[in-house]
């Protein structure tokens, strides 16, 4: 009985984008491995396409200034909004573009395109 709730939870899990990131609330979903990455010099690049971002969840420290580079290798115009920190870029498809942003010292910032979040395009910088 138990075993059978647990594989239905992991099952729902996956399926769901791995870094939802309704309310700053992102820590079970990041654990799930599929798509987190390490900022590297201060920076970071995201692959756009239909509908993902990818890495989807962003590991970065509290107060990180950072370099974020958008790459639309989809077909349809995608968008880099991360409501918060009052960014919305769009990227047209086969462009890229860099936005420079600093974090907060704590919390998640949820991102999302803006054209594509119904359809589950989101990530979040995980500053923990
Ligand atoms: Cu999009």
């Amino acid at each position: 009985m138990t075993g059978r709730v647990l594989a239905t939870a992991a099952a729902l899990a996956l399926t769901m984008a791995a870094c939802s990131a309704g309310n700053g609330d992102v820590s079970a979903d990041a654990t799930s491995g599929a798509g987190t990455g390490e900022v590297s010099g201060g920076a970071i690049t995201l692959d756009a396409s239909e509908f993902a971002f990818s890495p989807t969840c962003v590991q970065a420290g509290g107060g990180q200034s950072l370099k974020v580079t958008v790459t639309n290798g989809g077909s349809a115009l995608h968008n880099l909004s991360v409501e918060s920190l009052g960014i919305d870029e769009d990227v047209q498809a086969g462009e890229s573009i860099t936005v420079e942003l600093t974090l907060p010292d704590s919390s998640a910032v949820p991102f999302v395109c803006k054209y594509h979040v119904a359809n589950g395009m989101q990530g979040a910088f995980l500053t923990g």
